[in-house]
């Protein structure tokens, strides 16, 4: 698929889901570096920095995004020749496309182990991290039923069921507003995430926030899926993750809202739920307490305190 209409297809929401996002802007840059004709070295690392551009310009919350992207980018922007630069381009993608394959599985893994047996699970919008879990626990004969939320405006909870409905897991669709309803119920939350703090606050789906601390009023646990790369290492230095506010039409029709003219239609796409909402934080390189996150930061993304002045 071309450059542009990947980045078409993120901002519209066709690929959707902060992993995918961040492999599918991977593939494109590597075929539109891949694609480039005879370019001096300038040229080349300009056209590349300007197609990073495009691809980051889409969903300003998934920090997986950046984080794939800069991979991909870091030898291109360090290439002395125009031969080093292309020739890094493919391995750099292939790996980390690889190894976000691998670490889904792993986050699967580890998380089971956190899933009580005969568990009531609930989780919050469509994330695969979150879903390879409960998957991999109903494998393990762990699972009773899972509820899951709706999700407004843009449904993504018919995913959800459809996933986990395939995979034979018995399944409660519920509105979004009736989380705390069915919360005692509930051994343990499950979700993913678009971007994890350096102090373990964590950025997911509108609506994340409240059903934790509906979680946190009914004592319920909260476990996080996320992959090491949607850890927002900007954030050490004091970024706010911005979040999205996507075309208030997805909330409300366009001629509805016209007749309204003292109601402005407001619609953020994400939300922050704070550390102290979470229990644990489950990455491909194991489980965490939210308090860790500066751990993966510096370890595993490679940013330590000198990096930042
Ligand atoms: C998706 C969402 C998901 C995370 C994690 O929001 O909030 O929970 O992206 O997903 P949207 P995954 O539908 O707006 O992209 O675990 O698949 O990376």
């Amino acid at each position: 698929m071309s450059l542009e209409d990947t980045a078409k297809k993120i901002k519209a929401m066709e690929i959707r889901g902060a992993a995918l996002i961040a492999r599918s802007a991977v593939e494109a840059l590597c075929e539109y570096g891949e694609g480039l004709g005879e370019l001096a070295l300038t040229d080349f690392k300009e056209a590349m920095e300007n197609a990073a551009e495009l691809l980051l310009a889409t969903r300003p919350t998934a920090v997986s995004l950046p984080n794939a992207v800069n991979i991909v980018m870091k030898g291109v922007r360090n290439a002395d020749t125009i031969a080093e630069a292309r020739a890094g381009i493919r391995p750099s993608s292939e790996k980390f496309i690889r190894n976000s394959k691998d670490a889904l599985q792993k986050i699967a893994e580890i998380g089971a182990r956190h899933i009580p047996e005969d568990a009531t699970l609930m989780t919050h919008c469509n994330s695969q991290a979150a879903i390879a879990c409960i998957i991999e626990a109903h494998r393990q004969g762990k699972v009773r039923e899972v509820f899951a939320t709706e999700v407004r405006p843009r449904n993504q909870g018919l995913l959800t069921i459809r996933a986990l409905n395939d995979a034979g897991i018995k399944t409660n669709f519920i509105v979004d507003s009736g989380a705390r309803f069915f919360m005692k119920k509930i051994d343990l939350l499950v979700i993913g995430t678009d971007a994890v703090t350096v102090n373990g606050a964590v950025v997911n789906k509108i609506g994340t926030s409240q059903i934790a601390l509906a979680a946190r009023e009914a004592r319920t646990p909260v476990m996080v899926a996320a992959e090491t790369f949607k850890f927002a290492p900007r954030t050490i230095t004091g970024d706010l993750i911005e979040i999205e506010e996507r075309d208030t039409a997805e909330v409300l029709d366009r001629p509805i809202a016209a007749q309204l003219e003292n109601v402005t239609v407001r619609n953020p796409a994400f939300d922050v739920t704070p550390a102290d909402f979470i229990d644990l934080i489950v990455t491909e390189k194991g489980a965490i307490p939210p308090e860790m996150a500066y751990i993966i930061i510096r370890d595993h993304l490679g940013w330590n305190l000198e990096d930042i002045r």
